[in-house]
């Protein structure tokens, strides 16, 4: 049984020890920590844990008794505590993003690097989703041909806390991720067009960006946090041979008083929540394994660098080249494990 500590009980924290403790198999949270002590204390009472609650993150992670890490804090805080696991030599899962800064992420590559050994796997769920492993499958076989544009849309009903920026920072790195997962390619430039501004929030929403790749498929994506209606996801590839969509959730088509209604989720956690427990349940089995899969450090890094061009594409206005990156022979091979 791995002995997991989580560090930051918030909502996915809890979402994670609740999916470590009834759903998933191999592993047992044993230890917490959150700045609010008191939260920490109550995400263990709701799951009847007697799980040993740590007043630092840094001792929780350095605890004898803990064989794996799961970070679930605030993002600023992630890049401290995914190198002490690597200092700790402790397999370490961390949500989006690995780090705040491109810079921050290279420094977790460097210190993985120097260790030779992957300890980090990223939260970005989507690879563990049915539909986008359908979807991968099918560009892979060549079914579509080859992939020449992405229409994609990623909408939430609200986020009232979000600052400016947030919708690229927190929202779209998902997308980011999960292209350069389905296409196998990397991006070369990004540009960011704001269109009117929904009234529904104080900050600019929706925002559209255009990414090109190396292979020069054209992608455009629309972010759209305070959409009202639901949480919904789209991506439509468009190929030499044909067009492929990632399916939509299963939902029961109804007819009735002379509509035809179909129900659209409304809560990231439902819509992925199969996607989450794959993803935790494969990490805990290559935790036991001895080696670490899934999104790693390098993809972390790549989505930074691809954040910051859309962030300074939104101030500039410009067309921004995303900086190319040679990949370390660390990640190659698990790069190819992984496509
Ligand atoms: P949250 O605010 O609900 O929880 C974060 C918790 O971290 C809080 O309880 C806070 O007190 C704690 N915390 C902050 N600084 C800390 C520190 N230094 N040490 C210990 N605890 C600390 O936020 P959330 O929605 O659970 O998000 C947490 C992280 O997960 C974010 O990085 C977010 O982007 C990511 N996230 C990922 C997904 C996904 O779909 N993969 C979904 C939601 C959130
Ligand atoms: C949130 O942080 C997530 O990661 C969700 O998966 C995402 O869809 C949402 O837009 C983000 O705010």
């Amino acid at each position: 049984m791995i002995r997991v500590g989580v560090v930051g009980t918030g909502m996915i924290g809890q979402d994670h020890i609740h999916r470590i403790t009834n759903v998933l198999k191999g592993a047992q949270v044993t230890a917490v920590n959150d700045v609010d002590e008191q939260r920490a204390r109550q995400a263990c009472a709701k799951e009847h844990l007697d799980a040993e609650v740590y007043e630092s993150g840094i001792d929780l992670i350095q605890a004898p008794d803990v064989d794996a890490v799961i970070v679930t804090s605030w993002g600023p805080t992630h890049e401290e505590f995914v190198l002490a696991a690597i200092e700790a030599d402790k397999p370490v899962f961390c949500e989006k993003p690995l780090a705040v800064t491109a810079e921050g992420c290279k420094r977790i590559v460097e210190a993985e690097l120097q260790k030779e050994k992957q300890y980090v796997q990223v939260g970005y769920m989507r690879r563990y989703d049915k539909g986008y492993k359908a979807l991968k499958k099918l560009v892979d076989e060549g079914q579509v041909g080859e992939p020449l544009v992405v229409h994609c849309a990623h909408r939430a009903p609200s986020a009232p806390n979000f600052s400016e920026d947030m919708p690229l920072t927190d929202s779209f790195p998902h997308e980011i991720d999960t292209l350069r997962w389905l296409l196998d390619d990397e991006f070369v430039s990004a540009q960011v067009v704001l269109p009117r501004k929904t009234s529904h929030s104080s900050i600019q929403d929706p925002h559209i960006i255009l990414l090109e790749t190396e292979k020069g498929t054209r992608i455009d994506a629309e972010i759209f946090v305070n959409c009202q209606y639901g949480y919904d996801i789209h991506c439509e590839i468009i190929g030499e041979q044909g067009i492929a969509n990632l399916p939509e959730p299963a939902s029961v088509l109804m007819r009735k008083q002379a509509k035809r209604t179909n129900e659209i989720l409304v809560d990231w956690k439902e819509r992925f929540l199969e996607a989450y427990d794959k993803e935790i349940q494969e990490w805990i089995d290559s935790v036991q394994a001895g080696k670490v899969t899934g999104p790693s450090a390098w993809d972390g890094y790549k989505v930074a660098l691809t954040v910051e061009a859309c962030v300074e594409a939104k101030s500039s206005r410009e067309i921004i080249a995303v900086h190319k990156q040679e990949i370390p022979s660390l990640y190659a091979a698990s790069d190819k494990l992984l496509k």
